[in-house]
């Protein structure tokens, strides 16, 4: 089986939990980089299949080290894709969290973005808010805002993988020129209970240490976050009563147990 050490410590998946996302800037190689620029838009399955994908992106140590952390050893890893690709200026996405979002503390699912090509402002980054995968709405509930204290603009290097909490609010932002913008995002997810799963700094588990409010949020919602952000973190580690169905229930949920992957 292929070997992918957990690259999290303890510090970092507690700034995943109350974050919502991890990025890692610059991970996948120019070269690989380039390869994507003729990919077309819509859905992927043979593209991602392949072990020039696996390799350079989907197992790829730093980004498979951190589903790794948050998932479990053998967890799935994607075997479809969709590319969002944008030419065209215009007007922005609305805000909203995709499919069907899932509700209870444990991680079991990590949603990617991977960036071929560098995403400058004008080009209509991705826009995310940090620390909203805690906060489960309608999602026609929340088309309707326009920028939000705390909001981040996705403008990353080219080969930049954002790797996120399913439920995280996030847009297309504007696009005002007429260049390519792509977007390849895929998922992981989990296949077996925790039992923190990451890098351990001692074999002693630490209390949750909440990192204090978002921008854009108050007093009690923040004693919430805390709240919601200690449930995880038992669960993570392997202390929380509550099972969940393992893999997730999705609309889609397509992957491979990493055990049984072989690369020529
Ligand atoms: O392309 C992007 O930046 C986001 C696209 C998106 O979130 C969606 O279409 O669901
Ligand atoms: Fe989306």
């Amino acid at each position: 089986m292929i070997h992918i050490e957990p690259t999290l410590n303890d510090t970092q998946v507690m700034q995943f939990i109350h974050n919502g996302y991890i990025m890692l800037e610059r991970i996948v190689d120019a070269d690989f980089n380039c390869d994507c620029q003729s990919v077309p838009g819509g859905h992927l399955s043979d593209f991602v299949c392949t072990d020039e994908f696996r390799r350079n992106v989907l197992l790829h140590p730093g980004v498979a080290g951190v589903a790794r952390s948050l998932l479990g050893e053998d967890f799935l890893v994607p075997t479809s894709a969709h590319h969002h690709l944008f030419e065209a200026a215009h007007l922005g996405q609305t805000w909203h969290s995709d499919g069907l979002t899932e509700r209870g503390y444990g991680i079991t699912h990590l949603q990617c973005y991977y960036y071929p090509k560098a995403v400058k402002i004008e080009d209509g980054p991705t826009m995310i808010l940090p620390g909203s995968h805690h906060r489960l709405v309608d999602r026609e509930a929340i088309a309707h805002y326009g920028d939000i204290l705390g909001q981040l603009s996705l403008t990353v290097p080219a080969g930049t993988v954002a790797m996120t909490r399913y439920g995280i609010w996030h847009k297309a932002g504007p696009k005002l020129n007429a260049d390519r913008r792509g977007m390849i995002k895929f998922s992981y997810f989990r296949t077996a209970m925790p039992q923190r799963d990451w890098a351990r700094d001692s074999d002693e588990m630490p209390p949750y240490q909440h990192a204090g409010r978002h921008a854009y949020v108050t007093e009690v919602e923040s004693y919430r976050d805390r709240r919601r952000g200690e449930l995880t973190w038992r669960w993570l580690c392997g202390l929380a009563e509550v099972e969940e169905p393992l893999p997730p229930v999705q609309m889609f949920n397509s992957g491979i147990p990493l055990s049984e992957i072989l690369l020529r």
